[in-house]
């Protein structure tokens, strides 16, 4: 893409147009280490940070894909512009029903003007990649009110989203037994917000008040994360749902520490992908070179030693 094109671009981004975003979140994607993709993102940065950017995380099944669907089509229908990621799961055990999903959701949220773009979880180290933390700042300079972003409800992924988001919702709900106890040996306290989904469901609301108690034991912070029970199918307690991010939102915004958090661990993650596009052709040049295996076949050198070595090369 030649520069003034280039340009043009930004200015779309900037103007809201929706074209303009969704080609931008392409190049982000596919490119990551381009020229383009970061100058993009070095344009727009002064852009960022008026978006309330929300994570909606939580075991798979739980019902996060229908809640992110209500949820902006009713935050939509109050006239805030909504973009929704969706992170697919390279992940073998949420495969299969995800596109189904997808295209599902995007239906809808087609029909209410929300932007919705679903990205891969490339299963770079710790999960969420560099390209969703580019395409969230591309919603953001678009001039979205909130960017709400869906987490395979699978580990790792869940944790990272802690660093891109400044609300998480944690979905839970009845009947998951051995799950919540790990979540509530792990993973209770990156909750902001707790809920619990498909109220209609028996054990609903003992799943809740577990949530309650467990959340009543644990260390108190200076928010105090509340727990809305709510059913996906009627949108039954879906206004206190609102209420809460909102009030959250309100919270965050006003934390700098929170927001020192967050740049430090996006900083860090942009220095470990720098470092290693930079030096990627290096590195598959030292592996491929078969000498330098067999010498550590033959005890002529330890991985250490030939590690430093190249290391040492490339500065
Ligand atoms: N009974 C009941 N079912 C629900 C409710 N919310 C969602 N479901 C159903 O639960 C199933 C899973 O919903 P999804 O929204 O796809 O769940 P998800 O958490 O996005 O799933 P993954 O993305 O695969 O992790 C679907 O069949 C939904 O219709 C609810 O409040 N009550
Ligand atoms: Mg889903």
């Amino acid at each position: 893409m030649i520069l003034l094109k280039l340009d043009e671009l930004i200015q779309g981004i900037i103007n809201g147009d929706r074209r303009s975003v969704s080609r931008a979140i392409s190049i982000v994607e596919n490119e990551q280490v381009s020229i383009n993709a970061k100058k993009i993102v070095k344009e727009i940065f002064a852009n960022t940070g008026r978006a309330h950017i929300v994570g909606i995380t939580g075991p798979p099944g739980i019902g996060k894909s229908t809640m992110i669907g209500n949820l902006s089509a009713m935050l939509s229908g109050t006239g805030r512009k909504v973009s929704v990621v969706a992170i697919d799961a390279s992940s073998p055990f949420s495969g299969g029903s995800l596109l189904g999903n997808r295209i599902r959701m995007q239906d809808s949220l087609t029909r209410h003007g929300v932007f919705m773009r679903s990205l891969a979880n490339r299963g770079l180290k710790g999960g969420l990649s560099r390209s969703i933390w580019d395409t969230v700042k591309i919603l953001d300079a678009s001039g979205s009110d909130i960017i709400i972003v869906e987490t395979v409800g699978a580990g790792q992924a869940d944790l990272d989203v802690v660093n891109l988001a400044e609300t998480i919702v944690m979905v839970l709900g009845p009947g998951l037994g051995d799950e919540i106890q790990a979540i509530k040996a792990g993973i209770m306290e990156i909750g902001n917000l707790f809920v619990i989904n498909k109220m209609d469901l028996p054990g609903a609301f003992i799943a809740q008040k577990d949530i309650e108690e467990t959340l009543a034991m644990s260390p108190k912070g200076v928010w105090k994360p509340p727990v809305v029970g709510v059913n996906s199918l009627t949108r039954e307690g879906y206004e206190d749902l609102i209420r809460e991010i909102d009030r959250h939102g309100k919270f965050v915004k006003k934390s700098s520490d929170l927001a020192f958090r967050k740049f430090r661990a996006e900083l860090e993650i942009t220095i470990d992908e720098e470092l290693r596009s930079r030096f990627y052709e290096e590195i598959r040049a030292f592996l491929s070179d078969n000498e330098k295996i067999r010498n550590l076949m033959e005890k002529k050198t330890d991985p250490y030693s030939a590690a430093e070595n190249l290391i040492n090369s490339l500065a």
